[in-house]
C-alpha cells in the first residue's frame, strides 16, 4: 500500500546530504553546471521511450517552469549528429542555483535486424566519438566550456522472460560495460509474478558474474563513517549511515526492475504515475512494485558524481591512454601530435549490412525488371519480322496472281 508521501519524488540536488551537496558544487563548472548523459539501449519494444518520458514527468513534476526539453531533432541539428539511429532528448533540472543538463540518448535500432552480430558496435562508436570529441576539444587553446555529451550511464534494457538471457544482449552488454557505467534493467517488470521476478534476477546476476560483465554498483564508503564519528556531529554521522545502508539497498536490487507509463492515475486523492490492470493498479514509483525509484535516486541523486568521476576518471582516461599510445606510435613523435579521428569500420554496422542487402535486392530486381522488358521487346521486333514477312508473301502472292492474270490475257490477245 502506497502511503502519500511515497508519490512525492525524492529525486533532487538540494534535498542530498550537505557534504554530497556540498561535494558536487565544487565539481560542477564556475556557472554551477553539471552534464549528466544517459544512454537508454534495448531492443524496440521494450519501453526505452516511455521509461524516458516517464523520467522526465516524474523528475519534474514537482519542478516545473524550471526545465527545458529540447526534441531529438533540434538537438541533431544543432550538433550535427549523423547517427541517425540515435535520438537525444535533453532537459534541465534547476534548483538552489544549481543546474544539471541530462541528455538522455535513446538508441532505437538495437537487435531489430535480422543479422545482428556487432549489433553493439554502433553503440560502442558512438561512445568512443564522444570521448573523441571531448579530447580533441582538450587539445584546443580555449577549453573553457566543451561540449560533453560523453555517456555517463548506461541503462540496458532485458526483456522480461523467466528464461535466459540472450546470447547477444550478454555480448552486448560485455562490449559496453568496458566503455562506461552500465547499469542493466529488467523493463516491463510488471508482466512477471513476484517469484518470476526473483528468479530472473538472480539468473542474471549468475550470468553477469560468469561472464565477468563489469556492471556498475554503487561505492560503499564504510571506513568514511568510521572517520567521521570522532570529529563530526550526530547529523552528518547519520546521514552516513542512511547513505551506507542505502547503496547496500541498491547493490540488493540490482538488475532493477522498471516500469515505464505515461498514464496516471487516482490514488487516495493523489495522481500517480502507473500501469492498470483488472486486478489493480501497478505503480511507477511504489517501491513494493518495482526498482524505478532507486534507479531514480542512482542516476539523479545519490550516484549521480560517481557516474560523472568514474566516467571521466577510469572509463574516458583509458580511451585516452589508448588512443594516444596508438597515435604516437603512429606519427613517430615527430612534434606535433594532433588526433586524427579513427575510422569506424561502418561495415561493421548491421544498420548498413541491413541496406546493402536490400540495396543488393533492389539491384537484382531492377535487373529482373529490365531483362523482362528487354525479352518483351526482342518478342515485339520478331512479331513484327513476321508480320512484315507475312505481308510480303501476301503482297507477293497477289503480284504473282496478277502476272498470270496479264500472261492469261496476252495468250488471249495472241
Ligand atoms: N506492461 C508494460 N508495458 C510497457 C512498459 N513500458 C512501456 N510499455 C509499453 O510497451 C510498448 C513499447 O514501448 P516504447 O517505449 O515505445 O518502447 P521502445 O521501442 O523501447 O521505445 C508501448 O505500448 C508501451 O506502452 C511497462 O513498464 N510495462
Ligand atoms: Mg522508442
Amino acid at each position: 500500500m502506497s502511503t502519500l508521501n511515497a508519490n512525492i519524488p525524492e529525486v533532487g540536488i538540494s534535498e542530498l546530504p550537505n557534504q554530497i551537496y556540498k561535494k558536487i558544487l565544487s565539481n560542477a563548472s564556475k556557472h554551477n553546471e553539471q552534464i549528466l548523459n544517459l544512454m537508454i539501449v534495448g531492443e524496440s519494444g521494450l519501453g526505452k521511450t516511455t521509461f524516458i518520458n516517464t523520467l522526465f514527468q516524474t523528475t519534474l513534476k514537482e519542478r516545473q517552469g524550471a526545465y527545458d526539453r529540447e526534441g531529438a531533432d533540434d538537438f541533431a541539428k544543432k550538433n550535427g549528429n549523423k547517427t541517425t539511429s540515435i535520438e537525444i532528448t535533453r532537459c534541465q533540472l534547476e534548483e538552489k542555483n544549481f543546474t544539471l543538463n541530462v541528455n538522455l540518448i535513446d538508441t532505437p535500432g538495437y537487435g531489430d535486424f535480422i543479422n545482428n552480430t556487432k549489433a553493439w558496435l554502433p553503440l560502442c562508436d558512438f561512445i568512443d566519438e564522444q570521448y573523441d570529441h571531448y579530447m580533441r576539444q582538450e587539445q584546443q587553446p580555449f577549453r573553457d566550456s566543451k561540449f560533453d555529451l560523453r555517456v555517463h550511464a548506461i541503462i540496458f534494457f532485458i526483456k522480461p522472460t523467466n528464461g535466459t538471457l540472450k546470447p547477444l544482449d550478454v555480448i552486448t552488454m560485455r562490449e559496453l560495460s568496458k566503455k562506461g557505467n552500465l547499469i542493466p534493467v529488467i523493463s516491463k517488470s510488471d508482466t512477471l509474478t513476484r517469484n518470476e521476478l526473483t528468479q530472473f534476477k538472480s539468473k542474471i546476476r549468475n550470468v553477469i558474474e560468469e561472464q565477468n560483465i563489469q556492471i556498475f554498483t554503487p561505492p560503499i564508503f564504510e571506513e568514511s563513517s568510521n572517520a567521521f564519528s570522532g570529529s563530526v556531529d550526530e547529523d552528518t554521522v547519520n546521514n552516513n549511515k542512511a547513505a551506507i545502508q542505502h547503496a547496500k539497498q541498491l547493490i540488493e536490487s540490482m538488475p532493477f526492475a522498471i516500469i515505464g507509463s505515461e498514464e496516471q492515475y487516482e490514488l487516495n486523492g493523489n495522481k500517480v504515475y502507473g500501469r492498470k490492470y483488472p486486478w489493480g493498479l501497478i505503480e511507477v514509483e511504489n517501491e513494493a512494485h518495482c526498482d524505478f525509484r532507486k534507479l531514480r535516486s542512482l542516476l539523479l541523486r545519490t550516484n549521480l558524481l560517481d557516474l560523472i568521476h568514474s566516467t571521466h576518471n577510469s572509463h574516458y582516461e583509458y580511451y585516452r591512454k589508448q588512443r594516444l599510445q596508438v597515435n604516437s606510435a603512429e606519427n613517430n613523435n615527430n612534434g606535433i601530435n594532433i588526433l586524427p579521428a579513427p575510422v569506424r569500420k561502418m561495415s561493421h554496422n548491421p544498420r548498413f549490412k541491413e541496406e546493402e542487402l536490400a540495396l543488393k535486392r533492389y539491384f537484382t530486381e531492377q535487373v529482373k525488371v529490365e531483362e523482362q522488358r528487354f525479352r518483351q521487346w526482342e518478342q515485339n521486333i520478331v512479331n513484327e519480322r513476321i508480320r512484315l514477312n507475312n505481308d510480303l508473301e501476301e503482297e507477293q502472292n497477289k503480284v504473282k496472281k496478277l502476272e498470270d492474270q496479264i500472261r492469261a490475257l496476252q495468250m488471249k490477245t495472241k
